[in-house]
């Protein structure tokens, strides 16, 4: 069997590409003049480009190949799926075996009080069923004024409608999506920009107390739930002070308000445990799931829900609310073999005991790096702040991102995929990730902030705001 992208070309193929695929989180001229990468192939941690570089790819995808690439157990359990039954419905009284194991196993593997899933397509999907089904539970429950989510500013929870008003990205909310009715956003806690002369514990605090502040003002009986990503993700791997997570905790249980753990990110191992609530001393009474469900092999996500919840929705009849692929065969039968592999290859407790901590102890040594004021890290998920003066922790003059953008691009050329989000840098390797694989990951990095830096002293750019 030949790959279909090997076809042409790589110049033609940006040229179709430009002409025909709109791309997501993209700048279309940009696009047009530059031309995609295109990937190719790839196997274990390392991606292939259609020009033949391979590529350390320390972003796992987009946060999702837990398990790593060019794992055939995955592919084999795709295609038996297929054959056997590849799709039918979960509607109207209807089920089928992979969705009923996938569903038992995610109530194994999720903390106690969580035993059962609403599947969907996508962590998006996941959190448009959020909204619906806290609004429906809370009106089950006799209390129907209690319909706003609390969220925070800089959050990431998807792009549909729904997942766009939830999360707190304000140029996303200028493009056709202004926040939908019954959704209110407070500060997030990212101590390193705007924590002020505050200790990042006071810091913590005062971030979780505007949950408090927001729900006296908008009135205990008006408010069904808060989320939150227990470490935000696309805003910049933001790791909150100590004092955050169990201060949410707290709120959440004084005024009854619904606890969700938005863990598309965080959940099935990337933080060092099963879940990132379970890292954090959380108990949310709803899980959002998607990536390393399937480590991105096939798209699902899902929704887990607590019993009391389910056991309510139980009582109140049809949930009026389904996508066609919810708890789609083939993806429930590929998600099944990733988890397999998870336990088996015992990835979790890697990422906790072992390539976790070796990861953690080689990245803080890019803090005497000059351009680095922080060098953070939690499981596999790992970010720098790059800033012109480490103790004042100020930004750099001109555009936010532009310094970002100039050490991802040298990242690139030096075969090592890390993102920047403005001028944070970030990463979140596979859980196979090896030691020798995690010192590659570093000189590249290195040298890719050496590059950095030195063509902002030639630019004149390595100046405060
Ligand atoms: N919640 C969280 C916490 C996420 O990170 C979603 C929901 C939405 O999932 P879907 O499957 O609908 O994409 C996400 C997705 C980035 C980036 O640039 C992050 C995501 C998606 C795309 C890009 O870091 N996270």
């Amino acid at each position: 069997m030949s790959a279909i992208t090997n076809h042409m070309p790589t110049k033609e193929l940006q040229a179709l590409d430009a002409a025909h695929h709109i791309h997501p989180f993209t700048d279309s001229k940009e696009l047009t003049a530059a031309g995609a990468r295109i990937i190719t192939r790839a196997k274990g941690v390392t991606i292939t480009d259609s020009e033949g570089h391979d590529i350390l790819d320390a972003m796992s995808g987009l946060w999702c190949v837990g398990v790593g690439y060019g794992r055939q157990e995955l592919v084999d359990a795709a295609a038996r799926q297929m054959q056997e039954l590849p799709f039918y419905n979960t509607f109207f009284m209807t089920s089928h075996v992979p969705a009923i194991a996938l569903s038992a196993k995610l109530a194994e593997l999720a903390p106690d009080n969580i035993n059962h899933v609403f599947f969907t397509g996508s962590g998006s999907e996941a959190n448009d069923t959020n909204i619906r089904l806290v609004r429906h539970y809370w009106a089950a429950k006799g209390k129907p004024t209690k319909t706003t989510l609390i969220a925070r500013k800089n959050g990431y929870h998807g792009s549909t409608l729904g997942g766009g008003s939830l999360g707190g990205m304000a140029p996303m909310h200028t493009q056709g999506c202004p926040v939908i009715p019954g959704i209110h956003h407070i500060d997030q806690p990212h101590w390193w920009a705007e924590g002020g002369d505050m200790t990042p514990e006071a810091f913590g605090l005062e971030r979780a107390r505007q949950l408090e502040a927001a729900i006296l003002e908008l009135g205990e009986d008006n408010v069904a739930a808060f989320i939150g990503e227990p470490v935000q993700g696309a805003g910049g791997v933001i790791i909150p002070p100590s004092t955050y997570w169990p201060e949410i905790q707290r709120i959440c249980d004084k005024y009854e308000i619904l606890l969700i753990a938005d863990e598309v990110i965080t959940g099935f191992g990337r933080t060092g445990n099963w879940f990132g609530s379970q890292t954090f001393g959380i108990r949310p009474d709803i899980i959002t799931i998607a990536k390393t469900l399937t480590s991105g092999y096939i798209p699902m996500g899902g929704s887990l829900v607590s019993d009391e919840i389910a056991n309510t929705l139980a009582e109140a009849g049809d949930f009026n609310h389904g996508y066609t692929y919810s708890g789609h065969p083939v993806a429930a039968a590929v998600a099944l073999e990733n988890l397999r592999i998870i336990e088996e290859e015992q990835l979790v407790e890697r990422v906790r005991e072992d390539v976790g901590p070796y990861l953690a102890a080689k990245w803080k040594t890019l803090l005497d790096h000059p351009l680095v004021g922080e060098a953070n890290s939690v499981g596999l998920m790992a970010t720098l702040a790059l800033t012109p003066d480490k103790a004042s922790r100020a930004k750099f003059k001109g555009p936010e991102g532009a310094v970002g953008l100039r050490c991802r691009t040298r990242c690139f050329a030096n075969g090592l995929v890390m993102r920047h989000v403005g001028d944070r840098m970030i990463i979140a390797p596979p859980f196979v990730i090896t030691h020798a694989e995690i010192d590659t990951l570093i000189t590249r990095a290195r040298k890719s902030l050496d590059e950095t830096y030195e063509s902002l002293i030639k630019d004149g750019l390595f100046v405060s705001a």
